[in-house]
């Protein structure tokens, strides 16, 4: 991956890229734009929710006498009206909705997933928290009316998606195929600046992620990896370190940089695991994987998992490929 060394705002980065491809329209472009611009607003409050009492009840007053949204539906409202101003996206699917959000824009030709403030347990406790997105195009049907199944894509046909963390600073990363680009947030000029080019995960890590409070209702072989993550080898630095922040984005990013594994299995409380394959697991699945990592349900690779609804959940196993391997064959030999 390459350091820069001159200043790269988010819009100059996205405009730079677009001109590689001669016959690029710059819809998808916009699109990106529109999302780091939500993502800043988003920033804005999320740090100073405590001082606004952001963190309310929905309908609640905050201390200026104003009625207070939830921060999860100040986020979605901000992500979805940012994509319904610049008319390309024509139907967003967010976790904050039950049902498919039809924009203004019928001759829009992108479908976006978005999970606008992931991490609900860490809102209340000023711990990091993130938003997801997911970008798919309108696949041609002889129908003109969108329907939910137009949004039931596997992951391989992502052509964008990304994560914003909102940690001790601001990051912004996304993909469009073509390796993950990481920006930070400088709030004194208020841009996205561009920090790392083409992000790599390391080829293996020595820290393991995973809520262990459900360890007994684990399947055999995932709780052998884990106490072989935990025995002592010098060889292969064990033990391992446990890491877990209970953000996706946060244990995520922290993987992507550090390397290692991140794991919500299958369990007693949530047979098909409990993260969201549309707007959680496949796009962090497309960043890792364009990072050099892997990302698997156990079984199958997760971007090939062909979707059935729009909230459905998968178990998810990512980060380094050779610990996301190790676990696979301990998955496969139990
Ligand atoms: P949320 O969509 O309600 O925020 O739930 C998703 C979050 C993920 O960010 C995180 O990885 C996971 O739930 C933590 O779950 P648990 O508390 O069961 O470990
Ligand atoms: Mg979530």
């Amino acid at each position: 991956m390459s350091k820069q060394s001159r200043l790269v705002t988010l819009e100059e980065y996205i405009i730079q890229a677009q001109n590689k491809f001669p016959g690029a329209t710059g819809e998808l472009s916009q699109l990106l734009r529109d999302i780091g611009l939500a993502a800043k607003i988003i920033s804005r409050e999320v740090n100073k929710a405590g001082i606004t009492n952001l963190l309310g009840v929905d309908g609640s007053m905050n201390v200026h006498g104003e009625s207070v949204k939830k921060l999860d539906l100040f986020a979605d409202n901000q992500l979805i009206s940012a994509l319904d101003r610049s008319q390309i996206t024509c139907m967003v699917i967010s976790e904050e909705n039950d049902g498919v959000v039809r924009l203004n824009s019928d001759g829009g030709k992108y479908i976006v997933y978005l999970d606008p403030l992931d991490g609900s347990s860490n809102i209340d406790v000023n711990v990091s928290i993130g938003s997801i997105f997911s970008v798919y195009m309108k696949q041609p049907r002889y129908e003109n009316a969108l329907v939910e199944v137009d949004a039931l894509q596997p992951g391989i046909r992502q052509v964008a998606a990304g994560y914003v963390l909102y940690g001790s600073s601001t990051i912004l990363a996304y993909t469009t195929g073509l390796g993950v680009s990481a920006f930070t947030l400088d709030p004194s000029i208020g841009e996205f600046i561009l920090s790392f080019d083409d992000y790599k995960i390391p080829e293996q890590g020595t820290i393991y992620s995973i809520n262990e409070g459900s360890y007994n209702s684990w399947q055999e072989g995932l709780k052998k990896y884990i106490k072989y993550c935990q025995q002592e080898d010098i060889n292969t630095l064990r033990p391992y370190t446990a890491r877990y922040i209970g953000s996706m984005v946060a244990d995520l990013h922290r993987t992507l940089v550090k390397g290692g594994i991140f794991i919500y299995p299958a369990s007693k409380k949530y047979p098909e695991g409990k993260l969201r394959l549309m707007y959680e697991c496949n796009p962090l699945a497309f960043i890792i994987e364009q990072a050099g990592g892997l990302a698997t349900d156990g079984e199958k690779r997760i971007m090939e998992i062909v979707p059935e609804a729009i909230h459905q959940t998968t178990p998810i196993y990512i980060g380094s490929p050779q610990n996301v391997e190790m676990v696979k064959t301990f998955l496969q030999a139990n």
